[in-house]
């Protein structure tokens, strides 16, 4: 009995507790964190002339006709139409679709994969380069809460091809 009592007194104490705790306090200034991006524009503003072999990239123009695949945890989600004899100081939007369409949307996590060919009739379609971000999201958010990025310079790892990639934060 005097166990039962001693329980219901306890009982009555946390329960008191409970309502005497005041409510959460819900500030409106709490931090944004976005849930998403969007890829709106990948702009080609530069490569190597030539390959690593030291070769033209297309033997017969001597420049390429790149065009670009990019890959969300693993799976291909756009390729661009290429760009026929290319200059390797003019900058190209290669944002034009083959396949799939902008804005590609990646969530926190989700790799980023971004990869360059050179166009010829299949099956001759050469490899320029790529490069891969392990988790895009934390690549192009910096933490200011700013609701879009514009411009972010990228390289691939081999030729030194350069992009500009910009796009918008989802909160
Ligand atoms: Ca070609």
């Amino acid at each position: 009995m005097k166990n039962s009592l001693y329980i219901l007194i306890l009982l009555f104490a946390v329960t008191s507790c409970k309502k005497d705790d005041p409510e959460p306090v819900v500030t409106s200034s709490g931090p944004m964190h976005p849930v998403s991006f969007t890829i709106e524009s990948v702009v080609m503003t530069g490569f190597n002339a030539l390959d690593n072999f030291g070769d033209y990239w297309d033997s017969s123009t001597n420049s390429p006709d790149p065009f670009i695949e990019i890959f969300k945890s693993g799976a291909i989600v756009y390729s661009s139409v290429s760009v026929g004899g290319a200059d390797n100081e003019t900058s190209y939007p290669m944002n034009t679709s083959a396949t799939g369409s902008m804005p590609i949307l990646f969530s926190e996590g989700e790799s980023m994969r971004l990869r360059v060919w050179e166009y010829d009739a299949a099956p001759d379609i050469q490899y320029m380069d790529q490069l891969f971000m392990d988790d895009a999201y934390n690549f192009f958010y910096t933490g200011d809460q700013a609701e879009s990025f514009t411009d972010v310079f990228v390289s691939t790892d081999v030729s030194d091809i350069n992009f500009l990639i910009s796009g918008t934060f989802e909160y």
